[in-house]
């Protein structure tokens, strides 16, 4: 029985993140601190022994600049990779460019929690016409049916385009035995791992993927999960996972 492999990487810390600010589809830099965790991330993966045959990300320069340095760290820049906006952020919205904290602080860190982390409810929308329309955006010139582009995605949304582009495009690259790295975002690939481990709404809240840190996934043919793991220092990766927590918190 053939075993499937399959690597996420988020993207190594943006800009934004750094300021703490919501990204969604803004499509910002790494940080330099970014760029080391995603060169971190590629020798995390080559000592381990890990190969890939093919590699997908999305239209958002952070994840695709992950990838490419992930790349050059195992030398495998030749890599074929597809690029997808199905595998974009989850968009935030008119929360975009706003900052957590400030937001917890305003709105409350529950309400920033149900906006960050929340199954089904989407943060405030995007205006038509606000300039952070995806409709009217260079990047979106290639959608034929601009209509289904979002103002703002609950989780649930983010899944409804993420998980049928996994099933009809990616999914059978690992049926075929080709291994297979996905540089994505924080909510995008939350919405993959939802369906991996078959979360619970509830479940699926408290889930929070950390930067740069790769998590390797083997499945039997019938995808269930036979071995699932971060690759890395399991201090390092708690204190990330856990720092992303934080972010929807009130400075005290
Ligand atoms: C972050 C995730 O996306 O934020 O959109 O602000 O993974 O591209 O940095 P990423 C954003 P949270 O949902 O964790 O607040």
């Amino acid at each position: 029985d053939q075993l499937m492999h399959l690597v996420l990487i988020r993207h190594g810390e943006s800009e934004w993140n750094k300021a703490n600010l919501f990204t969604g589809w803004t499509d910002v830099e790494l940080s330099e601190n970014g760029v080391k965790e995603a060169q971190a991330g590629g020798r995390a993966l080559k000592e381990a022994g890990y190969d890939f045959d093919v590699c997908y990300t999305s239209y958002l320069k952070r994840a695709i600049h992950t990838l490419n340095n992930v790349l050059d760290e195992m030398d495998r820049a030749w890599l074929p990779v597809v690029k997808t906006w199905k595998l974009n952020e989850r968009h935030y919205g008119a929360l975009q460019g706003w900052n957590k904290a400030d937001t917890a602080a305003k709105y409350g860190e529950e309400q920033v929690k149900i906006w960050r982390r929340s199954y089904d409810v989407p943060p405030l929308a995007l205006e038509p016409g606000d300039e952070r329309d995806p409709h009217t955006q260079e990047m979106f010139r290639d959608v034929a049916m601009k209509d289904v582009l979002p103002y703002t995605e609950c989780l649930k949304d983010t899944i409804a385009r993420a998980w049928p582009y996994f099933q009809d495009e990616i999914a059978p690259e690992l049926k075929a035995g080709k291994r297979v790295l996905i540089a994505a975002h924080g909510n995008s690939l939350r919405a993959l791992v939802m369906k991996f481990d078959k979360l619970t709404p509830d479940e699926i809240l408290n889930v929070n993927i950390p930067t740069a840190i790769p998590l390797s996934y083997t499945f039997d043919q019938d995808w269930n999960v036979v071995d699932k793991h971060y690759v890395g220092d399991p201090d390092m990766i708690a204190a990330k996972i856990q720092a992303v927590a934080n972010q929807g918190k009130a400075k005290k």
